[in-house]
C-alpha cells in the first residue's frame, strides 16, 4: 500500500495484538470472551455445550486468520486454481480435527482444563455435519484436507443443506429414518457471506435476438432463487494454508416485483418467494441413484450456477481475456452430479460473454476434468429431456448443439456404425428421451479418472469402452486414498504417539510413506507390546459404546470383527450374516469339550440402508434378528455375539475403526469401485478379510497376501459364473443357513422370504452362494491366525506400516500433476 491507505493500514495495524496468540493464557481468554460476548453465558457459569461453543468460536477466529492471509496470498500470486465441485461432502465434526491441524490441540487442552473442563468430553458435544452419503462425500472431504495440507490453490463448492443425511433409528430391529436438521444449534465451522449472493434461473424460455448485427440466444428465465455463500475454512496441517469450502443456501431472491396486494394475496406471495428455500434443504439419501427428479436437478444446477458464477468473477477481476481462462481455472466434477457445469460455462461464454462458439467450446475443452466412482448402471445418471426443457431450456439446447457437432465428428472416424452412434450419443432416444450425464462429460472433459486400477480397467474394458477406443488418451486412474490427519491423528491418539515414538518423528503426519519406518520393528518384542496396549485401550473404549448402545456386553478377549458402510447387495452384508448363522450353528452342535477351541468373535455390522432400498432394509432386520437369538443364547456365551450399531456415520468411524481387529470388504469382485474404509481400518492396524476388488486390489500389492485374508471369485471369473446360474455349485452348509432363515429360525420368515430368494433358485446375482465355502475358510484362516497374537500383532504392524500408498495426499498430488495441472501456493507468513 502507500499514501493514504498505508496509513489506514499502519494505524489498524497499530490497534491489534498481531495474530491471535496460541499460549494456553490466551486461548482462555479467548474463550471467556466467547462465553461472554458469543454464546451470551456468565463467564461464572456455562456448561460442557456452552464451553464446546466458545472453544469453537475461539478456533474459527484462529482459521479465519489463516483463511484471509490464504486467500490475499492466492490473490496476489493468481496461481491456476482448483475447482472442485461435489454435491456431498461428509465433513464429520470439525473440532478436533482443526485444533490438530493448526497444531493446538495441546495449548487447548490445557486451557481447558485450567477452567475445568476436558476436551474430549467437549469434542463430544459437536455434532456430525453429514452433507453427504457414503464412500463418495467422504472423499471429498479427505480430499480437502490433503489440498489444504500440501498449499494448494484449491477451493471446494457444495451445497449447504439444511437436512444432511438422514439419522438412522432402530425400532425393533427395523430402520426408521429421521431429518437430521443438523443447524438447531447453530454452526460454528461456517462464516455466512450475507454479501456473496447470486442469482440462479430456472425455467423460463429463450428467445433469439440480434446483437451487432448477429443472432444470439437470450433466456428469459421464469424463477430467479438467490444463493448465498456459506464459507467454511479448511486449515492444512503443518501450514498456514486454510482452503475454502464454499456451501450454498438457497434464499428467495432479493428482486422484487413491484405488485400490491390484498392481505391473502400478500401473504401467499410471501409463503411462495419462500419456497426458494427448499432447492438446498435436503440431502438425497440415496447413495447412487437419482434418476430423473426435478428437486434433485434444482439443486445441481443451482450449485453450479453460484459456483460458476463465483468463479468467473473471481476470474475477471484479475483477467479480461477469457482465453486465459484455461491457465487460471480448473473444474473438477465429482462424478456426474455437476455436470451440468458444461453446458452453463458454455451458456455463459456464449450468450453472456459472446465469445463465440467455438472460442467457448475450446475453453470448455480445457478446462474440465471428470472423476467417476461407480461401475453400477444405476449410478450413471440420466435426464429426461422434458423434464431438462421445462427446468433449464437453454442448456438443453447447448446440449444438443454439443452431441450434434460430436456425431459429426464420430461418424468421420468411425463411418455410419449406427449401434455405436447410438451408444456414444449424448442423447438417448427411447420411450423416454433423455440426457446421459456420463456420456456428456466424458465428451467433453479432458480426462476421465477411475478411483482404483481395476475401477478403471472396467470403464475401459466395459462401460465405457467404445470411448476408450475413441479417446484411449483421456482415461487414467488415481486410486482413492483418505488423511491420516483424520484417520490416524484424530481418531487413534494412541497410535499416533505411538507411532511418532518408534519412528522418532511426526513427520509422517505429513508425509505418510514414513510409515514404512515401521516395518523394521515389526517382529520387535518391545513395540508389540506398546501396540497391543494401545489396541487393547482402543478395544475397551468402544466396547463401552457397544454396551451403551445396544445393552451387549463383549469380552475384550474376542476378535472385534467390524463390517461398516452402506448397506447394499453388491457389499454383500447378508453373506457376513449367514456366515454369523454358520459360526453360531456350528457352536450349538459342537460337544462342549471343543467349544474351548472356538475362538471368541465379536461380530459388529453397522451402515445406513437407502430409504427406498427394500432388500437393504430387509438385512438389517435380518441381522437383529440373528443378533436377538445368538446374544441370548447361553450354550454361546462370549463365544460369539453380533451387534448392529445403529446410525453409522463419521464419528462412529472414529471410534469403532481403532478398536477393530478384523474388518471386512467383501464385494462381489468387479462391483466396488474402490472402497475407502478398508484404507482407514488398514492405517489403524486392522487385518482385512476381503474380495480382490477395488482398491482391496492395490493393498495386496502393497502389504502382501500373507497379511491378509483373502477369498472369493476374482473379477474376471464373476461373468462366467453367473452364466451358470442355477448350475452353479454352492456348498451344503450354504443351503442349510438359508433354510434355517426360511425356516423361521429367527422369527419374522414371511419378512425374510424375498430376501432368501434373492440368494437362491439360480438368481443369486451377487454369487454368496458360490463364495461361501471360500469365505468360510478365508475365516477359519483369520481365527487361526488370530490364536497367535504374535503373529497377528506383527501382521498389524506391517498393515499400517504398508498403508502410506493409501493417503489422500498422494491422490491429490497426482491429480494436481496429470490431471489439473495445478503447482503448490504457500503462504509464507
Ligand atoms: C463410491 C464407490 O461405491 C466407492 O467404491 C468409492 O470408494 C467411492 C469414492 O470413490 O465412491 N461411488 C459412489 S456413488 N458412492 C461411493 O461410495
Amino acid at each position: 500500500y502507500s499514501g493514504e491507505r498505508k496509513a489506514k493500514a499502519e494505524r489498524i495495524l497499530g490497534l491489534m495484538d498481531g495474530f491471535l496468540k496460541n499460549d494456553p493464557v490466551s486461548l482462555q481468554k479467548d474463550i471467556l470472551e466467547h462465553v461472554e460476548y458469543t454464546v451470551a453465558r456468565s463467564r461464572f457459569s456455562f456448561d460442557d455445550f456452552e464451553a464446546y461453543q466458545a472453544l469453537s468460536h475461539s478456533v474459527r477466529d484462529r482459521l479465519i486468520e489463516r483463511w484471509h492471509d490464504t486467500q490475499v496470498y492466492f490473490k496476489r500470486k493468481d496461481p491456476k486454481r482448483l475447482y472442485f465441485l461435489s454435491l456431498e461432502f461428509l465433513m464429520g465434526r470439525s473440532l478436533s480435527n482443526s485444533v490438530i491441524n493448526l497444531g493446538i490441540r495441546d495449548q487447548c487442552a490445557d486451557a481447558l482444563s485450567q477452567l475445568g473442563f476436558e476436551f474430549e468430553v467437549l469434542a463430544e458435544q459437536e455434532g456430525d455435519a453429514a452433507l453427504g452419503n457414503g464412500g463418495l462425500a467422504r472423499l471429498s472431504a479427505c480430499q480437502m484436507d490433503s489440498l489444504a495440507t500440501l498449499d494448494y490453490p484449491a477451493w471446494g463448492y457444495g451445497l449447504r443443506y439444511q437436512y444432511g443425511l438422514f439419522r438412522q433409528v432402530i425400532l425393533d430391529g427395523f430402520q426408521h429414518e429421521q431429518p437430521d436438521y443438523w443447524l438447531n444449534f447453530g454452526n460454528p465451522w461456517e462464516i455466512e457471506r450475507v454479501h456473496v449472493s447470486y442469482a440462479v434461473k430456472f425455467y423460463g424460455n429463450v428467445e433469439e435476438e440480434i446483437l451487432n448485427g448477429e443472432k444470439c440466444k437470450v433466456w428469459i428465465p421464469g424463477e430467479t432463487v438467490e444463493a448465498v455463500a456459506y464459507d467454511n475454512p479448511i486449515p492444512g496441517y503443518g501450514t498456514r494454508n486454510t482452503v475454502n469450502l464454499r456451501l450454498w443456501a438457497a434464499k428467495p431472491s432479493g428482486q422484487h416485483d413491484m405488485e400490491s396486494y390484498n392481505t391473502g394475496d400478500y401473504i401467499n406471495a410471501v409463503v411462495n418467494r419462500q419456497r426458494a428455500e427448499t432447492i438446498s434443504s435436503v440431502l438425497y439419501p440415496d447413495d447412487r441413484s437419482h434418476q430423473g427428479k426435478e428437486l434433485r436437478l434444482k439443486q445441481q444446477y443451482f450449485f453450479v450456477s453460484a459456483s460458476l458464477q463465483d468463479i468467473i468473477r473471481r476470474f475477471k477481476e484479475a483477467h479480461d481475456n477469457f482465453d486465459v481462462f484455461p491457465e487460471k481455472v480448473a473444474l473438477q466434477l465429482n462424478d456426474t452430479h455437476p455436470s451440468l457445469a458444461i453446458p452453463e460455462v458454455m451458456r455463459v461464454l456464449v450468450d453472456e460473454e459472446h465469445l463465440g462458439w467455438n472460442r467457448a467450446w475450446d475453453i470448455v475443452c480445457k478446462i474440465f476434468s471428470f472423476t467417476t466412482h461407480t461401475v453400477l448402471p444405476e449410478g450413471l445418471e440420466k435426464i429426461p429431456v422434458d423434464l431438462l426443457e421445462s427446468l433449464l431450456p437453454r442448456h438443453l439446447q447447448i446440449i444438443y448443439d454439443i452431441n450434434f457437432n460430436f456425431m459429426e465428428e464420430l461418424k468421420k472416424k468411425i463411418g455410419l456404425d449406427y449401434d455405436r452412434l447410438s451408444r456414444m450419443s449424448i442423447v438417448e432416444e427411447g420411450a423416454v428421451k433423455n440426457i446421459r450425464m456420463a456420456n456428456l462429460s466424458i465428451v467433453c472433459c479432458h480426462t476421465v479418472d477411475g478411483v482404483s486400477r481395476v475401477h478403471s480397467e472396467l470403464l475401459k474394458s466395459r462401460v465405457f469402452k467404445d470411448f476408450y477406443e475413441l479417446w484411449p488418451q483421456k482415461f487414467q486412474y488415481k486410486t482413492n486414498g483418505v488423511t491420516q490427519r483424520r484417520w490416524i491423528v484424530v481418531s487413534n491418539p494412541g497410535l499416533s504417539a505411538l507411532i511418532s515414538k518408534w519412528l522418532g518423528t511426526e513427520a509422517w503426519i505429513r508425509d505418510v510413506d514414513l510409515l514404512t519406518g515401521l516395518r523394521e520393528y515389526a517382529a520387535d518384542a518391545d513395540l508389540q507390546q506398546e501396540w497391543k496396549m494401545v489396541r487393547k485401550v482402543n478395544k475397551m473404549r468402544l466396547a463401552e459404546y457397544i454396551e451403551a448402545m445396544s445393552g451387549v456386553k463383549v469380552s475384550l478377549d474376542a476378535m472385534f470383527d467390524v463390517q461398516i458402510k452402506r448397506i447394499h447387495e453388491y457389499k454383500r452384508q447378508l453373506l457376513n450374516i449367514l456366515s454369523i448363522i454358520h459360526r453360531y450353528d456350528c457352536i450349538k452342535n459342537m460337544e462342549k469339550s471343543d467349544r474351548r477351541k472356538v475362538v471368541p468373535r465379536v461380530c459388529i455390522i453397522g451402515g445406513k440402508a437407502a430409504p427406498g432400498y427394500e432388500i437393504a432394509k430387509k438385512i438389517i432386520k435380518l441381522c437383529h434378528a440373528v443378533a436377538e437369538k445368538i446374544n441370548n443364547d447361553t450354550d454361546v456365551g462370549d463365544l460369539l455375539k453380533l451387534v448392529f450399531i445403529p446410525d453409522y456415520n463419521v464419528s462412529v468411524a472414529e471410534l469403532v475403526i481403532p478398536g477393530a481387529d478384523l474388518s471386512q470388504h467383501i464385494s462381489t469382485a468387479g462391483h466396488e469401485a474402490s472402497g475407502t474404509g478398508s484404507m482407514k481400518f488398514l492405517m489403524n492396524g486392522c487385518l482385512l478379510l476381503a474380495t480382490a476388488d477395488g482398491s482391496t486390489i492395490e493393498i495386496i500389492e502393497e502389504i502382501g497376501s500373507d497379511n491378509m485374508f483373502l477369498f472369493g471369485a476374482k473379477v474376471h471369473e464373476v461373468q462366467a459364473l453367473r452364466e451358470k446360474g442355477p448350475a452353479l455349485k454352492t456348498p451344503l452348509q450354504f443351503a442349510r443357513v438359508v433354510k434355517m432363515v426360511r425356516d423361521g429360525y429367527f422369527g419374522f420368515e414371511d419378512h425374510f422370504k424375498s430376501l432368501c430368494d434373492t440368494v437362491e433358485g439360480g438368481s443369486d446375482f451377487y454369487l454368496l452362494g458360490s463364495d461361501f465355502a471360500s469365505y468360510l475358510e478365508a475365516q477359519a484362516a483369520a481365527d487361526k491366525a488370530f490364536v497367535d497374537q504374535e503373529k497377528w500383532t506383527r501382521m498389524s504392524i506391517l498393515s499400517t506400516a504398508g498403508s502410506g500408498r493409501f493417503s489422500s495426499d498422494r491422490t491429490m498430488e497426482e491429480y494436481a500433476k496429470k490431471t489439473w495441472g495445478i503447482e503448490p501456493c504457500k503462504c509464507p507468513f
